[in-house]
């Protein structure tokens, strides 16, 4: 690797993360931004699997990035700290893992495609966690003549402040600057007008410039910088490059951008934490006390758990002392990396505040783990993104018996590595069950666990959790009597069952009179009564929402015996249970979905055949509508692939838990043979 992993001073460091819709040219960009800055002698491509980027197995087998993926060069004595993400919908934790660690986005739209649904959602993700942003339109090769539309569109639906910094000329094989620049051919719009109206968004927040302009002065090249980087922290401006990345044009010309006119930790607005429920404003101050947010874990096939830290205050290098959450022994970090894909350069001097480096071997570190200097106060937490919910879910065994421990740490390994993933033991049906955001999430997953961890699993779709309940009052009644030569059992119970409202679970009373169940075996009733409840006796599933009574009973003064009433009740529950009309309860997801609006028909079509009800349906800018449903979790099974197949592509969901409600009787008989009762298989 050419580039040197030499500590650069916050002014002199540019952070950004690249974001785009799936396929818009994010990896190439970086490559070529990597190739054109010297950190890489050839430039790879995403199709012959050899970009800096894109090393991992996973993003091969797919052919899109799988997971985001640090990168850094240097250019006219700067640093360019870049994080490369995957623009798959189901990927886009890793997406927003990285967005506390930087100052800008580089929201990568695809000319050829347009404005797609990732666009307007990374683009106002990243305006939420409060980041400058610029927009990179990509791929100009190969839709020259929809340029000038794109450009409008952008403002349309993206904001009107949004400005071309520069545009294509020669024939879309070059760039023109229109910043430092206020003549020149481009092949569409005027590069005098790009000008004039980028000057003057710039400087309608420097009162002082502003006043100048207006009295006819010529506004220097210093103080329109200075303007525009604050402009874009504000949110006010948002410049727009061109460029088409596999083949290396633009680039320069965008590395100029974000060396010259793009916030450093410095320039851009303090970092925001909380502590006490407090905003805290951080300064990028290399000069006080080691303050540093972990971001992001990740696994190194040799050096273990890699965690990067994007430093907020002071400096670190192998030496400098650190602590972090309750532990109170000082740390240091051994050795300070940069990370250059796969590659993970020792640095060479300290690093200072506003760069981003990463530690190894800490097994304690965790995502938004803050570290900081010895006795400073260590109340300081990050504030997270909005992640989306898991709402797809595989049950998974490993394939060889004896691996459940390995596999179950490498499963917790992979969720630290990303918020959108979730695992977790299901009581009721004693499954490890795996949960994200989609198929390609899941399966992406799987295969990190064999390719990295070496564990082959098994998955299958996890059993939806079903209830039992009852509809109406009924009597039970059992007798058990044992006389088996020697000591012998006797029991008698009589109980009466009610229905509660939904989400009451279970009241127990008993109104024996006159000692007919002497007072000590009443809670042996109440034990048989629960077991009874543990598993129904129309699939095997909890029952709940039911008020047992039991009233009336015998007992024997000698074979009389807490374990003799607790089957008693237990059995006397069931025969009452099987006369209350029980029925079963099946979870209901509220479900949200962004789709073109000339699909939304398709879609609501699809979900009554499903058994969804829609609430309502939103119409959103810019032709997205937004329908708000509610659907059985039974009936959400591959909704990804479907929604995709019914949308272009362009649809995407998410589900929260609501409740439980009845299934209906037609469909209970196809659900409970559809989904094998707990503990068979
Ligand atoms: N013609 C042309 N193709 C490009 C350009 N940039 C990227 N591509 C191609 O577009 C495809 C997608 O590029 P990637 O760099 O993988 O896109 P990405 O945004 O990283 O995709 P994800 O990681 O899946 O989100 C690849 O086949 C690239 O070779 C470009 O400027 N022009
Ligand atoms: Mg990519």
């Amino acid at each position: 690797m050419a580039t040197q992993a030499t500590g650069f001073r916050p002014e002199q460091i540019r952070n950004l993360v690249l974001l785009g819709h799936a396929g818009s040219g994010k990896t190439t960009l970086a490559e070529a931004i990597l190739h054109r800055c010297g950190a890489i002698t050839r430039m790879g491509s995403v199709e012959a699997h050899t970009t800096t980027a894109d090393y991992e197995p996973e993003a091969h087998a797919h052919g899109v990035s799988t997971a985001s993926t640090l990168l850094f060069a240097t250019s006219d004595g700067c640093e360019l700290n870049m994080i490369d993400t995957p623009g798959s919908p189901e990927l886009v934790g890793h997406a927003l893992v990285a967005l506390p660690a930087v100052e800008l986005a580089l929201v990568v739209v695809n000319a050829a495609a347009g404005i797609e649904l990732g666009t307007r959602r990374l683009f106002h993700a990243a305006r939420e966690a409060g980041l400058a942003c610029l927009v990179v339109v990509n791929k100009i090769d190969l839709a020259p003549a929809n340029l000038p539309q794109l450009v409008r569109d952008l403002r349309e639906s993206l904001g009107r402040e949004l400005h071309c910094i520069n545009l294509p000329c020669k024939g879309g094989t070059d760039v023109i600057d229109c910043f430092d620049e206020a003549a020149g051919d481009a092949d569409f719009g005027s590069v005098a007008e790009e000008h004039r109206a980028m000057l003057e968004s710039a400087i309608e927040i420097d009162d002082a410039a502003l006043e100048r302009y207006l009295a006819g002065e010529a506004i220097d090249l210093a103080t329109l910088r200075a303007d525009l980087v604050e402009a874009m922290n504000r949110g006010h401006v948002v410049p727009i490059v061109f460029t088409a990345a596999k083949s290396e044009v633009g680039i320069d010309d965008l590395v100029h951008v974000l060396v010259n006119e793009a916030p450093s930790p410095v320039t851009a607005r303090p970092r925001r934490l909380v502590r006490d429920g407090e905003i805290v404003e951080v300064a990028c101050d290399p000069e006080a006390p080691l303050l540093g947010h972990v971001f992001k874990i990740a696994t190194d096939p040799y050096l273990g758990k890699l965690a990067m830290i994007r430093l907020l205050q002071g400096k670190l290098d192998s030496k400098t002392p650190f602590v972090y959450g309750d532990e109170k022994r000082a740390h240091d970090a051994g050795h300070v990396l940069k990370i250059e894909g796969r590659d993970h350069p020792s640095m060479d001097s300290v690093a200072y505040a506003g760069d981003i480096v990463a530690v190894a071997k800490l097994d304690n570190l965790r995502v938004d783990t803050i570290i900081h200097a010895p006795g400073t106060p260590d109340s300081l937490a990050p504030i997270r993104p909005r992640y989306p919910h898991a709402m797809s879910a595989l049950a998974i065994e490993p394939k060889s018996k004896g691996d459940e421990v390995k596999m179950l740490s490498a499963v917790q390994r992979l969720c630290e590595e990303d918020p959108t993933l979730a695992c977790a033991h299901d009581p009721e049906t004693h499954e490890l069950v795996l949960s994200g955001l989609g198929e390609l999430h899941l399966r992406v997953a799987l295969e990190k666990l064999e390719n990295r961890f070496r564990i082959a699993a098994v998955a299958r779709r996890p059993r939806v959790a079903f209830r039992e309940t009852i509809t109406q009052r009924a009597e039970g009644h059992y007798r058990l009597k044992k006389q088996t030569g020697g000591a012998g059992q006797f029991a008698e119970v009589f109980l009466r069952i009610e229905p509660l409202p939904r989400g009451s679970g279970f009241e127990f009373a008993s109104e024996v009179f006159g000692g007919a169940i002497p007072t000590q075996f009443i809670p042996a009733c109440e034990k048989g009564v629960l077991d009874a409840l543990a598993a129904g006796q129309l699939g095997g599933y909890p029952v709940e929402d039911v008020r047992v009574v039991v009233h009336d009973g015998k007992s024997h003064a000698v074979d009389s015996k807490d374990i003799a009433f607790r089957s008693a009740a237990k059995l006397a529950f069931r025969d009452a249970f099987a006369r209350a009309r029980p029925m079963l309860l099946e979870p209901i997801v509220t479900l949200d979905i962004t789709t073109p609006e000339a699909h939304v028909g398709d879609v609501t079509a699809d979900l009554k055949t499903r058994r969804g009800r829609v609430l309502g349906v939103d119409t959103l800018t810019s032709g997205t509508a937004a329908i708000h449903a509610q659907i059985p979790l039974a009936e959400l099974r591959d909704y990804s692939g479907a929604l995709r197949g019914l949308t272009s592509g362009a649809g995407a969901f998410v589900t929260e838990p609501s409740h439980y409600d009845f299934v209906p009787p037609a469909v209970q008989r196809r659900l409970t043979s559809d989904h094998a009762t707990p503990g068979t298989d």
